[in-house]
């Protein structure tokens, strides 16, 4: 009986799910429409309506910071970002081997954060409120098309990634409430990378964070290039470490509140 059940769902639901894009999404858990900007209230079948807040932000610009500092809060669960993995997967470091040689390596690394990413993403949710460092959209419209608009990656890796990228966009429910993003100028990043001093980083340049910087503000700021996938908190980040916890005391509520 239980098979002829199987056999009967297979012949039915599943050419139904193939054909219907936004089914396979229901059945995933989320439906588009309840995290775009107009509909930001998180309702899936009934639950208590959650929050998803990304942080994001230049490289070294305060973002595992910033999710230490909210981690101490109660209900709320922080993923940080999975570098550690893409130091090492399997005895293997995409990211140092991007920055010796983005060329070769560039689809490599980001195909793994890509995947990295989206893991993180589709974890089910155990408190009313995530915080995650960063987000496969920031992968793609920053570090990806930074790789390919300085000729840096071929344009059948940055096509190839970029097939995968829209067709988890358009299959895979990716919630997200809010973006709150830490506008750093590059030259502070700069310093701060130079003081924590993480091994594969030591070859970046100054010019490499201005144009993760100027990717990062035409996305977020002016809205000249990708859609923005949820209202976006600025937060000046700039600032020493006492005045930028300063500043999350007093956006707690924004940001917490992100749901509502
Ligand atoms: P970040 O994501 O900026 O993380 P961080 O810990 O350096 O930032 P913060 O200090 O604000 O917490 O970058 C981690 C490293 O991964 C950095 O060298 C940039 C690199 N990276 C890519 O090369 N491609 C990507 O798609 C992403 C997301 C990061
Ligand atoms: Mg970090």
């Amino acid at each position: 009986m239980v098979v002829n059940f199987l056999k009967e769902f297979c012949r039915v639901v599943l050419p139904l799910v193939r054909r219907t894009p936004s089914l396979g999404k229901h059945l995933i858990g989320l439906s588009r429409s309840s995290t775009s900007v107009n509909h930001r209230k998180l309702v899936r079948n009934g639950e208590e309506k959650k929050s998803v807040i990304w942080i994001e932000g230049n490289i070294a610009s305060g973002k595992t910071t910033c999710l230490e500092y909210f981690s101490k809060t109660s209900d709320i669960e922080v993923l940080t970002e999975p570098v550690s993995k893409w130091r090492n997967v399997q005895g293997c470091n995409p990211l140092g081997l991007m920055y010796q040689d983005p060329s070769r390596w560039g689809l490599t690394l980001q195909t793994y954060v890509q995947l990295t990413m989206l893991d993180r993403h589709v974890l089910p949710m155990s408190t009313p409120v995530r915080m995650m460092e960063r987000s496969i959209y920031s992968a793609k419209y920053i570090f990806a098309e930074n790789l390919y608009k300085s000729g840096k990656m071929p344009e059948v890796d940055f096509a190839v990634l970029s097939e995968w990228f829209e067709w988890i966009i358009k299959n895979i429910a990716i919630p997200v409430d809010l973006i709150v993003y830490l506008q750093t100028s590059p030259q502070t990043c700069y310093e701060r990378l130079k003081q924590r001093c993480r091994e594969e980083e030591k070859v970046i340049p100054l010019e490499y964070l201005e144009s993760i910087h100027n990717l990062y503000e035409d996305w977020l700021i002016h809205h000249k290039s990708f859609e923005v996938p949820a209202p976006v908190l600025v937060i000046p980040a700039d600032h020493d470490l006492k005045k930028m916890l300063h500043q999350y005391e007093e956006n707690r509520e924004k940001i917490l509140m992100a749901h509502c």
